[in-house]
């Protein structure tokens, strides 16, 4: 009886899967990387090891060390979920589109990564070599997702005509300002009379979103990149109370205030 022997495994070629993992990891890796250099204000060289772990992977996926195309999922749901709050924060809006559309993209490329990189893990683990074919379904899927950012990012390109614009008329002009620059409100302190309606001119003059928020009077503005943007309420109970920046990692930062409803 003949026995067949096994090739080795670097002898073989990347199956489909392999290649899509690895397109996938090089989207994760410079997403973040062009992030850093383009869109946040302070590029923080920890973004520079977002981009290493990924090149990383696709090295060991091309290596074809078996348990790469896992690491590579691992990565991928890593990065969305450690991620969560800061992708969902930049989606739910679609007026910062630059923002908007780069974390859309992140999001999509990591979940073809996390499918991609399960997929050939378990087709490597199960079937043969010569039966690892790219699976009908992942032309469909990717096909879809396609469609699905470019509606997102086209529905974002259209420009809005919100309240920013229409608030910017003379009267707005001669409201207090809140400057916000360098993830630092310009005021550690901002002081209003009980009962009455506080109106302020909220200014932003970094490269990157913020946001204008009081929990107790229910106050949740947002700051878009280099525009004026108005926060209107009502004091209406007494006492010594927290403005901040909703985006995650900035009222940590410091990006924080005390708002004081006096007599
Ligand atoms: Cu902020």
């Amino acid at each position: 009886m003949a026995t067949t022997k096994q090739q080795p495994a670097r002898n073989r070629r990347w199956t489909g899967l392999e290649q899509l993992t690895v397109v996938a990891l090089l989207g994760t890796a410079s997403i973040p990387v062009y992030y850093a250099l383009a869109l946040s204000s302070e590029a923080e060289p920890i973004f520079a090891l977002f981009g290493l772990v990924p090149l990383v992977t696709a090295g060991l996926v091309l290596r074809r060390w078996r348990w790469a195309p896992a690491l590579a999922a691992l990565w991928s749901a890593g990065m969305l979920l450690g991620n969560g709050p800061a992708l969902v924060a930049a989606i739910v809006q679609p007026d910062e589109t630059r923002a908007f559309a780069v974390n859309v993209l992140f999001v999509a490329v990591a979940v073809v990564g996390l499918g991609a990189g399960l997929a050939a893990a378990v087709q490597n683990r199960c079937t043969a070599p010569v039966d690892r074919h790219m699976p009908r379904l992942v032309p469909v899927l990717l096909a879809t997702l396609v469609g699905l950012v470019v509606g997102a990012l086209l529905v974002a390109a259209i420009p809005q005509h919100g309240p920013e614009t229409l608030l910017d008329s003379a009267g707005l002009g001669n409201l207090p300002v809140l400057t916000a620059a360098q993830r630092r409100f310009d005021r550690p302190e901002i002081h209003v009379k009980v009962g009455a309606t506080v109106g302020l001119r909220l200014v932003n003059q970094d490269q990157e979103r913020h946001r204008f928020d009081i929990d107790a009077f229910n106050v949740h503005a947002p700051m878009p990149t280099k525009q004026n943007g108005v926060a209107l309420f009502q004091a209406t109970q007494a006492g010594t109370y927290t403005f901040y920046c909703g985006i995650p990692g900035h009222r940590a930062a410091g990006m924080q205030g005390t708002l004081i409803v006096g007599p």
